[in-house]
């Protein structure tokens, strides 16, 4: 037996509506059993082209079915939901995505675990904080309430690995990201930092000196795109809106 956490969002139709449908389908496959469910929390989109405001929560089960089955399963729920994969982070009438598995690591075509986002997104970590603030991540070795703690420095350090992308020291950039501070991660740091990787040269490291490293490598966009949408998942503050 295995459990899952899953986080499910939706900008698009009505989100209540879509997520109580899901729980009712997961509900009913007889090797899910549903565990937890946290709050639905109003979040800022990120991406340049995911559209309006999105709703998110997350929840726990636990299943005897192998991952990629799971995922299958998951990617039904969308289908049935009337979600059809045109954009990339496009709007959604429902999403849902595998964000940790018990402690397993997996890089597969068609599956990776821990979701590579679940660690910096704040739509993930607040509501996960809600139902398992214990709950650790394989590859950081830390806990989702010590990661939300990790993401609340302000200013925010940011290091990049590599040069900065053009724009990062305009005006315009600055002022939007007043609260955060952007270096070249080829210099150290002198406070803690969260380093994000913008490139594919070189090896991807899952920490750097202990810090997590973003991978922002596959993510869509340019650079200075990608560090955007970066700083807007870490810089949101979801706010709880309802129970579930
Ligand atoms: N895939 C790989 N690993 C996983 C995993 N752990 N869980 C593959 C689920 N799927 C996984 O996903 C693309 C492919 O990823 C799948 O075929 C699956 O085999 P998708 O759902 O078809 O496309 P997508 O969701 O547009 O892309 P992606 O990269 O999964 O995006 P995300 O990470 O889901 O982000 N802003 C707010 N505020 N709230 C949101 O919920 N969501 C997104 C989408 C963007 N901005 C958002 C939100
Ligand atoms: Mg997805």
């Amino acid at each position: 037996m295995s459990v899952c956490w899953v986080g499910i969002g939706a900008n698009i139709g009505e989100p209540r509506a879509a997520f109580e449908l899901a729980w009712r389908l997961l509900a009913e496959h007889p090797r899910i059993k549903l565990l937890n469910r946290s709050g639905l929390y109003s979040t800022s989109p990120v991406g340049q082209h995911s559209g309006g405001t999105f709703t998110n929560g997350v929840f726990s089960l636990q299943t005897d079915l192998l991952p990629l089955a799971l995922l299958d399963f998951l990617q039904g729920i969308e289908s049935e939901i009337g979600r059809t994969r045109t954009v990339r982070w496009g709007p959604r009438p429902i999403d849902l995505d595998m964000l940790y598995v018990d402690q397993q690591i997996v890089n597969e075509p068609r599956l990776t675990l821990p979701h590579p986002a679940a660690w910096y997104r704040k739509f993930v970590v607040e509501p996960l904080v809600e139902i398992d603030a214990e709950l650790q991540h394989p590859v950081l070795h830390e806990s989702v309430g010590q990661l939300r703690e990790r993401l609340s420095h302000r200013p925010l350090t940011v290091a990049n690995l590599g040069p900065l992308p053009d724009g990062t020291t305009s005006t315009e950039f600055r002022q939007h990201f007043s609260d955060v501070h952007v270096f070249d991660g080829t210099k150290e740091p002198s406070v803690p930092a969260v380093y994000v990787r913008l490139h594919t040269d070189g090896m991807i490291d899952a920490t750097r000196n202990g810090v997590p490293v973003a991978d922002l490598t596959q993510t869509p966009g340019e650079p200075i795109q990608r560090l955007t949408d970066f700083l807007v998942s870490v810089l949101d503050t979801p706010k709880r809106i309802e129970n579930w």
